[in-house]
């Protein structure tokens, strides 16, 4: 086994000294997006190309040194940041950001793993193509990142997760071998499919060094509105009606409970929450894409209002009559985390029900935290559209947060995840399963699944340095 001084001799070679970080300040790299764990690593490692990152991986394997893949750090589930050992190796994608190609014919676009999602939207759409994936840690989140956790976010109800974008990988594997898969094609059936093994594998498989996506014409008018709604009832009423009238035309569709959004008026103070004064108990942002007109897509968002307030599932609604008000109108949906994490430490529970059964769920599992933990508070929201609920919790006004998680976790994830199983949900929609969520998965998946996931990892990575104690518990 190779000792550390070599190694990182080595890794210098491979990227040049000035990207192997051992000291100073690296705790960007070291310490997760929402503060649950400070890790400790031997060194970062920033390669510029696919060859340094197989090089880096060769290295490592040979040394038995565990790589921790690393994109904007902005995951919610402790995926990208290194263990307490000092003993491994954070890979940072992020010098790897070159957008490689457009193929307007094909309607797809090839970039480095380490683009930021913006710049992919930004370039794209210069070209007069919507690249759509989005969310609303955009401006720092890279495609790597997206692909390792097959990230949803807010367009998903029209476009699919990361996953129905990708057409091809380039990958390293665990031995450091280069898999050229970035094919761009629609149909291939020619056995196993690698890609969809590797995305949503959250660096546990190998590293994603780039991949081939989907593109689509930009929309000739895209219009959001922003809608008060008597009950969580009332906003699937509404969904359903959204998709009768708008069909594909539906882009998004969120839902923010009332304690979400008065986080965001009470961090936020400069930016305006419509319908405060109606205290509706929800509201919903929708959003719709028009290939014809701005007057077309108006005509039809207009109907769909007019008709849900009459049926009484919208109380009030206003459109957006510029772009500005549009971003303005998202930019209260997508504050919520940022409020959220001002409010202090909170726990998560990115949770996937049939839509038609999410207000019974709701009010089921309400009951429950609220009675074995008074004054436990709800931040509910997410992506309604998907079936998709952020059911964060917040620790009872006042009271010590580090405490709360501390002792009442454990009992808050407990009634959650049991009430998830009973409704044939999911307990990771779109933010993966990180380390966070590891034990929780060996207790909520089957026996059967675990174990075809655990020989998918020995088979791809029998030394297991890749990203481990991430997803499996071996
Ligand atoms: P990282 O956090 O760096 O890594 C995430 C995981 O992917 C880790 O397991 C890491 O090892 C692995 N990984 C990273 N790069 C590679 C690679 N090149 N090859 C292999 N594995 C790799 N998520 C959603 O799904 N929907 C949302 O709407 C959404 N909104 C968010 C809003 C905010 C404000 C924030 C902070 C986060 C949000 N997220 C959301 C979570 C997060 O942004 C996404 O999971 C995103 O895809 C992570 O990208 P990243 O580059 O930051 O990845
Ligand atoms: C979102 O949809 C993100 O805003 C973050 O997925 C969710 O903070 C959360 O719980
Ligand atoms: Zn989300």
């Amino acid at each position: 086994m190779m000792p550390p001084t070599e190694l990182l001799n080595h890794l210098r070679k491979s990227v040049g000294a000035a990207h192997v970080l051992t000291e100073g300040d690296l705790s960007a790299y070291e310490q997760d997006w929402r503060k649950r764990e400070y890790g400790k690593c031997m060194a970062v490692v920033r390669p510029a190309t696919t060859e340094e990152v197989a090089a880096v991986v060769k290295a490592c394997a040979a040394a038995s040194v565990s790589i921790v893949p690393q994109g904007g750090n902005t995951g919610m589930v402790v995926g990208s940041t290194p263990d307490r050992s000092g003993t491994q190796v954070v890979l940072s994608l992020t010098r790897m950001n070159r957008v490689r190609a457009l193929d307007a014919a094909n309607l797809t676009v090839t970039v480095d793993a380490g683009c930021i999602l913006q710049s992919i939207q930004e370039a794209c759409a210069q070209s007069g193509f919507l690249f759509p994936l989005s969310m609303a840690s955009q401006g720092s989140c890279t495609l790597g990142g997206n692909l390792g956790t097959n990230a949803g976010g807010t367009q998903v109800v029209r476009y699919g997760n990361t996953r129905e974008l990708c057409l091809g990988l380039e990958v390293v594997t665990a031995q450091g071998d280069i898999w050229h898969g970035l094919s761009g094609l629609r149909k291939d059936n020619t056995g196993y499919d690698l890609r969809h093994l590797l995305i949503g594998s959250e660096g546990t498989l190998g590293v994603i060094t780039g991949a081939i996506m989907k593109l689509y014409p930009l929309p000739a008018a895209q219009l959001t509105a922003f809608a008060a709604v008597p009950s969580l009832e009332a906003a699937v009423q509404l969904l359903g009606m959204a998709h009768q009238h708008l069909s594909a035309g539906l882009t998004g569709f969120e839902v923010m409970g009332q304690f979400a959004l008065s986080l965001v008026i009470k961090h936020f103070p400069q930016i305006r929450v419509p319908f405060q004064q109606l205290s509706s108990p929800y509201c919903v942002v929708l959003e719709a894409s028009d290939q014809e007109s701005e007057v077309h897509a108006r005509a039809g968002f207009e109907r769909l209002l007019e008709a849900a307030m009459e049926q009484g599932c919208v109380q009030d609604a206003v459109v957006a009559e510029s772009i500005t008000q549009a971003q303005a109108l998202w930019h209260v949906r997508e504050s919520i985390p940022l409020a959220q994490a001002q409010e202090g430490l909170n726990i998560k529970h990115d949770i996937s029900i049939a839509v038609s059964r999410i207000p019974e769920f709701v009010r089921l599992t309400d009951a429950q935290l609220e009675q074995a933990f008074p004054g436990v508070r709800l931040v509910n929201y997410g992506h309604l559209g998907d079936g998709n609920l952020h059911y964060n919790v917040q620790a009872p006004a006042g009271s010590d947060a580090e405490a709360f998680l501390r002792n009442d976790e454990p009992g808050v994830n407990a009634i959650v995840y049991e009430m998830v199983d009973q409704f044939n949900g999911s307990i990771s929609a779109e933010h993966g399963v990180g380390s966070l969520k590891r034990e929780k998965l060996a207790q909520h998946k089957s026996p059967v699944a675990l174990n075809m996931m655990r020989a998918i990892k020995h088979a791809l990575d029998p030394q297991n340095i890749m990203n481990p104690g991430r997803v499996l518990t071996l």
